[in-house]
């Protein structure tokens, strides 16, 4: 037979397609396809080594091993007159020859005949045999099989054995021709013919119809294949009529229709694993789209609260710096009022005067101070609680729309994890707007906004609250109305002194104002920053594991998208190539 059954264009074309849908089944298992969908791909793409599959079969002694033997033009197989053939022999390429017994009815045989690259052949017991036992055959390899040499002998044709075996391969449907061996025994063309009716009668009985008839002699043909060329050669392979068989074979196993099915097969393969990948891709990019979106708004949420924020906490701020100007400015006033030569017997005494300036400048200061403070830890407080009522309500919105979408679908693992996600994430936020004790919540940022205006003062924070503190660092830092008076008293020194000391006193007065007015807006302003950034993180962090996975999982399917368009253009061109093969 020719070494090979492939133009040189086709066996081209089946080395790369053997390797592009190698790399193509590498991409596909790095896209989460389920393993038996790799395994039927890798299946299809392993067939394609073995192209084309020729079975021979026949009673014992038949002379199929010759057959093969003849066929591959080479004594591969042992023949013999007792039943020789023990197993099914598959017998396909290999670098070396080496047979393997794969266990008690099957065995392999590897030979390196470049004929073997394409064609695999399986030698068979007798059929006697094979009924019996070799289930094998019919199971396996049968309905796998390109063709079937029906192999008889010309000595003993078409034996009861036989005649079953080939009511079991018809119903297989597959394509049987009948193979007449040992013709050199025939002492004439008549009585050939006789045998050939009988052959042909049984099979017909058998089929429905007059299958291919094939008469040969292994033998002959075995021995010509040996010689070198010349006219014994030539008159031997004659007599053998084997290149008849051989001519069917390989326009049978040629026949264009039948090997685009082989090469298209394991391209349809993977290109129904494509589309199935790429419709799973396609309804989770639509499922996705809703938590993008459900993402989207809770960082929305975040995003215009860490503004808001930002927009109005200063000027919030600013009103407290605003009382504490307006307290500077009323101390200015009392000064200048105040520290007057035709005041200066109210001067000498100081507790008067200083219950003045506590009444007419410090005023209600502090308890002003306190309230904003109050009400900005409640402004923060209360938008805390909002923002998670925010994001709570998008996640339960989610959440229903989702137990709609999966409402009679089997959930798949990315979806059974996207709904672990958004239920604890949703718990979470739920958990904290149910629990969520403002009292508490503002009695905390109020200690600890106390302790940080306590440090601006080097106080201690204990029980005094923060109105009490404030009190005492304006008190403390705007006036000592003692000290000065301790000054005033000396009065004795004239009232020259006095304008100076004035001068002197609001000097005094102003600078601490404006360090305590500074210090204290500072610390403030430090303490909510870090109290809002903190509900900030608080909230992220609360979402992050939804968000993160959301992130991810379109990142994955837009990564799938990308690589099955491309896969996609792949098979394309190996389809369009295989077309004009
Ligand atoms: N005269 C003649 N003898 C042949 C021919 N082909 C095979 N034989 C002989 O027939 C006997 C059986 O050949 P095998 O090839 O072993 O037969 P088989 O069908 O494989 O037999 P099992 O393996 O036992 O089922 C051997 O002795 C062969 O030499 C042929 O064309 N002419
Ligand atoms: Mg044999």
């Amino acid at each position: 037979m020719r070494p090979s059954l492939l133009t040189e264009d086709q066996a081209q074309f089946l080395r790369d397609e053997k390797q592009e849908l190698a790399e193509i089944r590498l991409a596909l298992a790095e896209l989460d396809v389920p393993r038996d969908a790799l395994d039927t791909l890798q299946q299809a793409i392993l067939q394609l080594d073995e192209l084309f599959l020729l079975v021979i079969v026949g009673e014992f002694n038949a002379g199929k091993s010759a057959l093969m033997n003849a066929l591959l033009g080479e004594k591969v197989l042992p023949e013999g007159v007792t039943p020789t053939t023990s197993r099914v022999t598959l017998v396909k390429w290999g670098e070396q020859v080496a047979e393997k017994v794969v266990d008690e009815s099957f065995s392999t045989y590897a030979h390196p005949l470049p004929l073997l690259h394409e064609l695999n052949i399986v030698d068979t017991p007798g059929t006697n045999a094979v009924i019996r036992r070799h289930e094998r055959l019919t199971d396996e390899f049968v309905p796998r099989s390109d063709l079937v040499l029906f192999v008889t002998s010309a000595d003993r044709p078409m034996t009861e054995s036989e005649r079953q075996f080939l009511e079991r391969i018809r119903a297989w449907g597959k394509k049987v021709v009948m193979v007449l061996n040992k013709v050199d025994i025939f002492e004439s063309e008549a009585a050939l013919d006789e045998v050939r009716q009988f052959v042909l009668r049984h099979a017909e009985d058998v089929l429905g119809f007059p299958p291919g008839f094939f008469p040969v002699s292994a033998r002959l043909a075995q021995r010509a294949r040996a010689m070198p060329d010349g006219d014994e050669r030539r008159r031997l392979l004659e007599a053998s009529r084997i290149e008849a068989l051989e001519g069917y074979i390989q326009a049978t196993l040629d026949d264009a229709a039948r090997l685009q099915l082989k090469f298209n097969n394991p391209l349809g393969v993977a290109e129904h694993i494509v589309e199935q990948t790429a419709s799973t891709a396609g309804e989770q990019a639509e499922t996705l789209s809703e938590d993008r979106e459900t993402v989207t708004a809770l960082e929305s949420v975040i995003l215009a609260y860490e503004q808001e924020l930002k927009s109005e906490l200063a000027p919030r701020l600013a009103e407290i710096e605003n009382i504490l100007f307006r307290l500077q400015q009323r101390g200015l006033d009392f000064f200048d009022n105040t520290l007057r030569l035709t005041n200066i017997l109210e001067l000498t005494r100081g507790d008067r005067v200083r219950a003045q300036f506590e009444k007419q400048v410090l005023a209600d200061v502090p308890r002003q101070i306190e309230e904003h403070v109050q009400r900005l830890i409640d402004w923060l407080v209360q938008k805390d609680l909002h923002q998670w009522q925010q994001a709570m309500t998008y996640l339960q919105r989610r959440q229903a729309r989702y137990t709609e979408q999966i409402v009679g679908q089997g959930a798949a693992p990315m979806d059974a994890r996207r709904r672990e996600l958004i239920e604890s994430v949703g718990r979470t936020a739920q958990t904290i707007v149910e629990t969520y004790d403002r009292n508490k919540e503002a009695s905390e940022l109020a200690a600890s906004v106390e302790t940080a205006v306590a440090q601006v003062a080097l106080l201690e924070a204990g029980a005094v609250g923060l109105g009490a503190l404030i009190i005492s660092i304006v008190a403390s830092s705007a006036l000592d109305i003692t000290g000065l008076l301790a000054a005033g008293t000396l009065a004795i020194v004239g009232f020259f002194v006095i304008p100076y000391k004035r001068k002197q006193a609001k000097d005094d007065f102003k600078g601490k104002m404006e360090t305590l007015r500074a210090k204290l807006l500072n610390a403030l302003t430090v303490q909510f920053n870090a109290e809002a950034e903190s509900a900030i993180h608080r909230i992220k962090d609360g979402m992050t594991p939804y968000t993160r996975f959301v992130r991810a999982e379109l990142d994955r399917v837009d990564k799938t998208q990308t690589v099955l368009k491309v896969l996609r253009q792949r098979l394309s061109a190996l389809k369009a190539r295989s077309q004009t093969m």
